[in-house]
């Protein structure tokens, strides 16, 4: 490397570090970006890109482009105020060359502008220059064009000269790379998906700024993207729940600094009508996988104001706890982006912001805001609040039955759920449980059942209410509290699945509208409280017949759909034959129901998907909600089936 230099007249020793810096990072590439595998061949693009985001958040630069051509050759350009190309003080050469032979050196220019962007891996340009085979900078500033190129891991090829002219309104900086083979072992191909969704969400992460992304390789994704987002991590909440149905319309937004500390912070949230929490929060444009001080700080202001509103309203009774984050964080969808001049990073992957100041400046900015908005817009304030005591009183009331199923956990002596009619076996992969609705279902399926692998228990009482429950109400129902305890798993975070005493959990009810309305909500309990068995493929419904066609005492067949009946009576052509139509489970005697549903070589059982039971969710939120059309219409809708079955 060292005959690079010998005729270059300004080199002084110093300079000689320089190129030993840059052989450090070709030595221990890791220490610098990671990996040398793929992580580490993007993080290329990351480290460039960062500094023309850091143009656009300074104020600058509006546009970033981005392209791989066909040799997975990488540029980036944007229109700022190009790179400083006046000699540099300390190394007497350009800006521009120091900045991709200087280890560190990138922050370091530029008057002290607020860089930003990268952060936890913010380690600059002279990193990508020394990773790789060529690299080539070219400036466009006060009318002139100036370029230079370096080789083999940063050595100068062409030092920064004038090249050209061009218009006084173009400016900016351009940068050009080819990754080097001989560090990047795997390979230097970059992935579509990889740049494209990282791309996309620095747009959304900094609005306004426009980026395009050009991919020149003959493949599906050749051409142009262009990602501008004007309303930033506005429309990244709204683009997180494209699939879901929002709570209510608005999606709340603040931003705010301080100024003391220059911390900046950006928030924006929705609430849909599922239960999942997408709760993301960012550093510099840094995704931090493990929280820290932003999230924390977020959590408690929500939970702290809903609550506190809660009161206002009285929704939450003097004598009544404050509601937990876990009772606030039900659909919740949630961007929290943080700017911080001096990020600490904490925690098994350095992907947990630790600087506790953050917190005191997002509770004071959004806590702010919050309470503001919900006084401006109560309607939104009441869904929120709402729902948030729905789940308290579904967590308080599953924290009840909690404690009273643990308390019989052991099976021994009187304990044992009284209604269940267990089996024999206790090898849980060969064991079923049917719950079974209906008076006399229950009955027929006690004596139909081979005893040795299925287990049976009847579910009467009002859980069959659904029109008037809520759901945690259900926890209310004897036999509810002895599914949990013959299942032995324990239900929500708790569950373990490896004690689960059947693999085969089979809801079985009548082909009504009622039994309809009871798998509607078994499924939605299920799904609330018992995720994971649905997620493994444990629940199943049970197909019992719609029909019987006899001769005498006879029984020609059973039909298990209408179009079944409608083949079977063309099959049968000129016999005759009855039918017998099935109104309920209780009609069949124990032989028909282990003929037709119980016995594993004849029955139908339909295995129930996660997309099933949020089907089922979301019928029972609509069966529950306060909005009259819509269960007006899914009536109308499922007349016909009333009209079929409830005759
Ligand atoms: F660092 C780099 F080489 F990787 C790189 C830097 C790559 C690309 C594509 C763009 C940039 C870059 C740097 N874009 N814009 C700037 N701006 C400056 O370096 C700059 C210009 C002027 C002044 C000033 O104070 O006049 C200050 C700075 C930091």
């Amino acid at each position: 490397m060292a005959e690079t230099k010998i005729n270059h007249d300004n080199y002084t020793s110093e300079d000689i570090q320089v190129l030993e810096g840059l052989e450090a990072v070709r030595k221990r590439p890791g220490m610098y970006i990671g990996t040398t595998s793929e992580a580490g061949l993007h993080h290329l693009v990351w480290e460039i890109v960062d500094n023309s985001v850091d143009e656009a958040l300074a104020g600058y630069a509006t546009h970033i482009e981005i392209t791989v051509d066909e040799n997975d050759v990488v540029s980036v350009k944007d229109d700022g105020r190009g790179m400083p190309i006046e000699k540099h003080k300390k190394t007497g050469i350009s800006t521009v060359e120091t900045i991709f032979t200087v280890l560190h050196a990138g922050g370091k220019f530029g008057g002290g502008a607020y860089k930003v962007a990268g952060g936890l891996h913010g380690v600059g340009a002279s990193v990508v220059n020394a990773l790789s085979k060529w690299l080539e900078v070219k400036v466009y500033r006060d009318g002139k064009i100036y370029f230079a190129r370096f080789k083999d891991g940063g050595q100068v090829e062409q030092h920064l000269k004038e090249i050209g002219t061009c218009d006084l309104s173009e400016r900016g900086s351009l940068v050009s790379f080819k990754a080097d083979d001989l560090i990047f072992k795997e390979g230097t191909v970059y992935k579509y998906k990889t740049l494209f969704d990282r791309i996309r969400q620095m747009a959304f992460l900094n609005k306004g700024i426009r980026f395009t992304f050009n991919w020149l390789k003959e493949d599906e994704h050749k051409g142009t993207t262009t990602f501008c987002y004007e309303g930033g991590i506005k429309e990244y909440v709204s683009f997180l729940d494209e699939t879901e149905r929002p709570a209510f319309e608005d999606i709340l937004y603040c931003d705010g600094s301080d100024n003391s500390t220059n911390i900046a912070v950006e928030i924006a949230l929705q609430y849909n009508t599922s239960y999942t929490e997408k709760v993301y929060s960012f550093c510099n444009n840094i995704f931090t996988p493990e929280g820290g001080m932003h999230l924390d700080g977020f959590r408690n202001t929500l939970r702290r104001i809903v609550s506190q509103y809660a009161k206002n309203i009285k929704v939450i009774k003097p004598e009544e706890p404050e509601f937990s984050y876990d009772d606030i964080k039900e659909g919740l969808t949630a961007i929290v982006s943080v700017k911080h001049p001096d990020p600490q990073y904490e925690g098994q992957t350095k992907g947990k912001l630790g600087n506790s100041e953050v917190k005191t400046v997002v509770n004071s900015v959004f806590g702010d805001y919050l309470k503001r908005y919900f006084l401006e817009n109560p309607d939104v304030a009441k869904i929120i609040v709402d729902n948030a005591k729905n789940a308290q009183e579904a967590r308080l009331a599953a924290q009840k039955a909690r404690e009273s199923v643990r308390r019989k956990d052991d099976f021994g002596g009187s304990n044992f759920p009284t209604k269940l009619k267990d089996c024999a076996s206790r090898d849980a992969s060969i064991c079923e449980i049917y719950i079974v609705e209906g008076n006399s279902a229950g009955g027929s399926a006690e004596d139909g059942r081979d005893s040795n692998f299925q287990a049976v228990l009847p579910l009467r009482g009002k859980i069959l209410n659904v029109e008037k429950a809520r759901i945690h109400k259900i926890f209310d129902n004897a036999e509810i509290k002895m599914m949990i305890q013959a299942f032995g798993c324990g239900f929500g975070d708790e569950i373990d699945i490896e004690k689960l005493r059947y693999h085969k959990i089979v809801i079985m009810t009548d082909a009504d509208v009622d039994g309809q309305h009871i798998s509607t909500l078994m499924l939605t309990f299920l799904y609330r409280f018992f995720k994971p068995l649905i997620e493994e493929g444990y629940v199943y419904l049970a197909m019992p017949p719609l029909y019987k066609l006899y001769k005498g005492q006879k029984t020609l067949r059973y039909c298990y759909t209408d179009e079944e009946l409608e083949l079977a009576k063309r099959d049968f052509g000129d016999e005759k034959y009855d039918i017998q139509r099935y109104k309920g489970l209780g009609e069949m005697d124990a032989d028909q129901l282990w003929e037709t549903t119980l016995d594993p070589e004849r029955r139908t059982l339909k295995r129930v998907t996660i997309e099933d039971a949020i089907d089922a969710d979301s019928v029972f939120s609509m069966l529950m909600g306060d909005e009259v059309e819509p269960r007006k219409n899914f009536i109308i809708e499922n007349a016909h089936f009333a009209k079929n079955l409830d005759i």
